[in-house]
């Protein structure tokens, strides 16, 4: 939500079926990520319409979830201020209570011991001083020396939405739940937009870190005014409270828009271990580090990241060459995942990646009728990959808890056009895992000069996985109805490059999810996997699938896609799991593990 200068179903009065057919056309037109940001748009407009007349409606739960979060009703996004305290895992997330569009924003929370099962408590950050009183936007968390959280989010001070900075500390630091929050007025708000910031432009401050000449700092998401140059302004603290803007941002970039929630952290250089956010590395034997800085682009709704080096003298954060700054870098995840935020975990020494999956049925009305809209995706373990030139995701260890009914097959051989089917689990509440191998690349299919090489979606949509292939098509067809009429195929596609290497293409494609094909954003979400298959000819696929959601991670965790789909025929009972392949060499399943998941208490 947010960027409402540009978006005119948002202020003006057009009748709702208009905006809907604007959707469609935009849909239909930009094939890319901007069509699920028009589809935000179109619930802000509603609900600016309902949010006072909004009231729970009846839950329809043919496509709710059953292990991933998501409260017992209403409209969820960001997740905001993650953080684990005297043995609990804290949540909070962007939440409307009255309604299942967006709109009256508090901080809901949730609690845990395992970040799989949680426990509701009462929303702990809600408009009620004049710096919020309009809302509530989102915020991170950083736990301060003595073991003491605060918060800083942001605050709607008018009807413009206009932005603040704004600080929360606990009222009772011995309470582990965390359950009230002071927002104290003599404080507040710790950072106003001056005169060279767009005042609606402005938000989402992110987790403050501590550098080793004793002062904090902490970043706020915003772009030049009335530019698109979108930028991270960095504010400076001795104490915590009173914080001033730096001269210069810590990184901006032209022509990327807004940027909301920024989220900047350390990585080790070497291994998977999490570092805290203030950590500084390469002195006094302290393990070698860099630095991720991942934005949300408003423009399009998808998220970028960077990996660099962050220079604490200067201030600076500067992108490393091997990283693409803008609108083609690389992503946590190139399907439905947004307002992403990581926290370390000091209790298991990792760090943690949660993001947003919002629904992607596009009429507001689908959402009123549903009675709920949004999850929040499995956290995921992150650092970074060996070769330094990326970041590795893997769903937390703690998931694996709530797998049952194992299956396995093994060196399973795949020609071409076969498929096989997994039996003996739930389908439409599994976990699988799968290795496949094939023996030779010589039958890798061209990559046409003229395609795009950042456009992994447009060419998923042109080569799916039903379109024959040499070296793929392979992989699994998720949520699929027994005779196929619906199904999420999640596919590798090898192609032979011009300079005689190789390109693989990962393809999560909700084209053929559904029969339901009025209301719904369907796109053939893809990712290109930076794997060196010539030695070693084999991939690994994990999807996570949970009746609307299918959340894959290809060779182990390189290149991650999450899809938001919604059968008819493919769901509970009527739900089936294939592996197939459609390329001309032959493929096998060298190892594949599925579980049916059960239910975890949330909420
Ligand atoms: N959602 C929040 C904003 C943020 C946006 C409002 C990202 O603070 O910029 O609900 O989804």
């Amino acid at each position: 939500m947010g960027s409402h200068e540009k978006h005119n179903c948002v202020w003006t009065i057009l009748p709702l079926w208009l905006c809907a057919v604007s959707f469609l056309f935009l849909a239909a037109n930009n094939g890319g990520p901007a069509t699920v940001g028009a589809s935000h748009d179109v619930y802000n407009m509603m609900n600016v319409q309902s949010s006072s007349r909004a009231t729970p409606h009846s839950i329809n739960h043919i496509h709710r979830t059953g292990y991933h979060f998501q409260p017992s009703r209403n409209w969820i996004n960001d997740p905001n201020g993650p953080m684990y305290y005297k043995g609990w895992y804290h949540l909070f997330y962007q939440y409307n209570p009255n309604g299942s569009l967006w709109g009256n924003i508090v901080w809901a929370h949730s609690v845990s011991k395992d970040l799989i099962n949680w426990k509701p408590l009462k929303p702990a950050i809600y408009p009620s001083k004049p710096f919020d009183k309009f809302g509530t936007w989102s915020g991170s968390a950083t736990i301060r020396p003595g073991n003491r959280p605060a918060i800083m989010y942001t605050g709607i001070v008018d009807d413009k939405q206009s932005q603040v900075q704004n600080l929360a500390y606990p009222a009772d630091y011995n309470d582990p739940y965390l359950q009230e929050w002071v927002k104290p007025d003599h404080i507040n708000p710790i950072a106003v937009p001056d005169s060279t910031i767009n005042q609606t432009a402005f938000r989402d401050p992110t987790t403050a870190w501590l550098g080793r000449d004793g002062r904090w700092r902490m970043l706020v998401g915003g772009k030049r005014g009335g530019q698109r140059r979108g930028i991270a302004f960095l504010y400076w603290s001795r104490d915590f409270l009173k914080w001033v803007k730096a001269k210069h941002p810590l990184h901006s970039s032209d022509g990327t828009g807004m940027w909301e929630c920024p989220d900047f952290f350390p990585v080790r250089v070497q291994g998977t271990a999490g570092l805290d956010t203030s950590a500084t590395g390469g002195e006094n034997g302290a393990a070698a580090v860099k630095h991720v800085l991942k934005v949300s682009l408003d423009e399009t709704r998808y998220e970028y990241y960077t990996v660099g080096e962050y220079d604490e003298g200067k201030d600076r954060y500067t992108p490393d060459n091997s990283s693409v700054d803008g609108w083609n870098g690389l992503r946590f995840d190139y399907g439905n995942f947004y307002a992403s935020k990581t926290f370390f975990d000091p209790s298991k020494n990792r760090r943690i990646l949660w993001g947003w999956s919002n629904e992607s049925d596009s009429y507001p009305e689908d959402l009123v009728n549903k009675g709920w809209a949004g999850i929040q995706a499995i956290p995921r373990t992150i650092w970074l990959d060996p070769l330094g030139k990326q970041v590795v995701q893997w769903p937390i260890k703690e998931v694996e808890a709530i797998r049952h009914n194992k299956v396995e097959l093994k060196n399973h051989k795949l020609k071409m056009g076969e498929k096989i089917e997994i039996k003996g689990i739930t389908p439409a509440q599994a976990d699988v895992e799968v290795t496949f191998t094939f023996h030779s690349l010589d039958k890798m299919e061209s990559f046409d000069p003229n395609w795009n090489i950042y456009d992994a979606q447009k060419l998923c949509g042109i080569r799916g996985s039903t379109v024959q292939g040499g070296v793929g098509p392979f992989g699994l067809a998720t949520l699929a109805s027994k005779n196929m009429e619906e199904f999420t195929p999640v596919s590798f596609r090898v192609f032979r490059t011009q300079d005689d290497t190789h390109k693989v293409l990962m393809c999560s494609d909700a084209t053929t999810s559904t029969l339901n094909n009025t209301n719904m954003y369907t796109p053939s979400f893809a990712g290109f996997v930076n794997v060196d298959l010539t030695k070693n000819k084999k991939i690994s696929l994990r999807s996570l699938i949970d009746h609307s959601v299918v959340e894959s991670f290809g060779a182990g965790g390189k290149t991650c896609i999450t899809s938001r789909v919604y059968p008819t025929l493919a769901i509970n009972d009527g739900a089936h799991l294939f592996a197939f392949n459609n390329g001309t060499e032959l493929v096998t399943i060298e190892t594949l593990t599925a579980w049916s998941m059960v239910n975890p208490k949330i909420n």
